[in-house]
């Protein structure tokens, strides 16, 4: 079976309205109505977002609402919020929600409130915290803990990266942090290679532990770690903790589990860093910066379960990816971020986008006959201007782009920040408005090179502009693109919150160790396995 999707009548409706709108421009619907940078812009929970670089009229906002009405998006939010198993492949509720639920919010998943649960765990990493901060937590040899080294992947390492990043200048610059995360031996030689044992504490981030990469760095981090402190097995007590779901692998590991930060099924890795798998972002920015961070994430929960559907920004994102993607056929969004402390955002966005909306089969396992996600990429501007925005310009790709921008610097140095600020703002009105063959011979161009330097324009773009990067602002981010994501998925028909995906590779992977370790172990892959491990075999030899 094929999903229902395209014969829906809101689908059949925006086909013919793309059909009649595709060739209009930028330039003419800022011309026909100069109210438009206005009408087409949202300023909610503190975000303001400026759609109005999108070729959309009122007519495309209000059948785009009208295919998220015929999904049930709202029934869909609610199901979610409320704890719902709508991650059925998995049979799992989908509760990320909850994680920044204030104290006193009642949430119930199979008749028992989570939230207590979710302030007790948030307690405890407050309390340890303070005991690394103030000294009272100790190494093994009575050395207080200056650095943090968070090994874990994918979930359990880009969100922790990425907040790390986004939030230095709010953080503790006594602790030295460090993210290992890749089973590539270098990526754990060069995070240790200049830390005192000593003074070092390994967060062993993994929600199932049994994750082969996290797995085979934590053996070795204690390996280190006895090497460094005299092979006295009771040393790690002191310098690993753990943030997992599963108490038994982490006791089998040689964590106490007193020093174990638990959280839940319901909650996803690429959905987790506000979870205990947050412990590294909670060190380097405090208790209390955290909790603004969750109740950021909280104010966008919040607006958008509440918000009318045309005045809410994730769904609007989310709508606008949906239109571009399955209308106009883009391949791929970027996001670029005005703010070098976002550098790590994009890559962050890439799990939870791609590995959420990957799929090509719906709730109900029928094949999709239409376009999901996007490729998600970016690089902070402006160095993104001067090598990849050519293509985003003048290439054959139509390519929308977010772009965020702050209007105070943390780091306000001379006039650093309005140059930045002025880029953001010309490129997205360059994408939009182009330059024309006419403008460019009037400069005095020649005929020959004017085809090279005529700028097509009705390039779409997003732009969020905020006041600054704080900790409730990153939540609210987060938040707002998890929502986005959420609301693609459900046009979709999709299951953003499993990862099946990534599991083929996996196994395959596992067959392959003993027979990279072996010589002369029989093959049976096809003939280019199997000749790229004959020949791994004789260069490893
Ligand atoms: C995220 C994925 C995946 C996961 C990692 C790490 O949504 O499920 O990226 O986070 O595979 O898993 P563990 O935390 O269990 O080690």
């Amino acid at each position: 079976m094929t999903a229902n999707l395209t014969t829906q009548p809101a689908w059949k409706k925006l086909n013919s309205h793309y059909e009649a709108i595709k060739a209009t421009h930028l330039r003419d619907l800022f011309a026909d109505d100069p109210k438009r940078g206005e009408t087409f812009s949202l300023d909610a929970v503190g975000l303001y977002l400026d759609y109005s670089k999108n070729r959309i009229t009122d007519e495309t906002l209000s059948l785009l609402i009208e295919l998220a009405e015929s999904a049930g998006l709202k029934d869909r939010i609610e199901a979610m919020m409320t704890g719902q198993k709508i991650n059925t492949t998995e049979d799992r509720a989908v509760l990320h929600t909850a994680l920044r639920a204030p104290s006193g919010a009642n949430i119930e998943f199979e008749g028992r409130n989570v939230v207590p649960d979710v302030h007790a765990v948030l307690d405890k990493m407050a309390a340890f915290c303070e005991a690394i901060t103030s000294g009272s937590w100790t190494g093994h040899t009575g050395q207080p803990i200056r650095n943090i080294v968070n090994v874990g992947i994918g979930g359990s390492d880009l969100g922790p990266v990425m907040a790390y990043q986004a939030l230095r200048h709010y953080s503790n610059r006594n602790l030295t942090l460090r993210f290992v995360s890749n089973v590539d031996g270098t990526d754990f030689a060069e995070a240790t290679r200049d830390l005192d044992p000593a003074e070092t504490l390994f967060i062993i981030a993994s929600k199932t532990f049994t994750t082969q990469e996290t797995m085979t760095n934590a053996h070795t981090a204690r390996t280190w770690l006895l090497d460094g402190l005299g092979a006295d097995p009771s040393a790690v007590a002191k310098h690993f903790v753990a943030l997992s779901t599963n108490a038994q692998q982490v006791a089998e590991f040689g964590i106490n589990t007193d020093n174990m930060f638990g959280f839940w099924d319901w909650v996803g890795g690429r959905y987790s860093m506000d979870s205990a798998i947050g412990l590294s972002t909670m060190l380097a920015i405090g208790p209390e910066q955290f909790h603004q961070m969750l109740a950021g994430f909280h104010e966008m929960d919040q607006h958008y379960r509440t918000a009318p559907l045309d005045k809410n920004l994730p769904v609007l994102m989310g709508l606008l990816t949906v239109w571009y993607t399955d209308f106009f056929g883009s391949q791929t969004t970027a996001v670029l971020p005005y703010d070098q402390y976002l550098s790590r955002f994009p890559a962050y966005l890439q799990q939870l986008t791609m590995e959420s909306n990957g799929k090509s089969v719906t709730l109900d396992g029928d094949r999709v006959d239409y376009d999901t996600s996007p490729i998600y990429w970016g690089e902070p501007g402006t160095n993104g201007q001067h090598s990849f925005y050519q293509l985003i310009h003048q290439g054959t790709h139509l390519i929308p782009c977010d772009f965020i921008a702050f209007g105070k610097s943390l780091n306000p140095i001379g006039d650093h920040h309005d140059k930045l600020s002025a880029n953001v703002f010309a490129q997205g009105e360059a994408l939009a408005m182009g330059k024309t063959r006419e403008e460019v011979l009037a400069e005095g161009t020649s005929e020959e090179l004017a085809p090279h330097r005529v700028f097509e324009g009705n390039r779409p773009s997003n732009t969020l502009l905020i006041e600054s990067l704080t900790p409730a602002v990153l939540g609210k981010l987060v938040a707002l693109y998890e929502h986005s994501v959420f609301t693609q998925g459900v046009i979709w028909q999709v299951n953003p919150f499993d990862q099946w995906g990534v599991e083929l590779g996996k196994v395959l992977a596992k067959k392959i160790v003993p027979e990279l370790e072996s010589t002369d172990q029989p093959l049976a892959h096809d003939s280019s396995t199997n000749r790229l491990i004959q020949r791994y075999r004789s260069l490893k030899a």
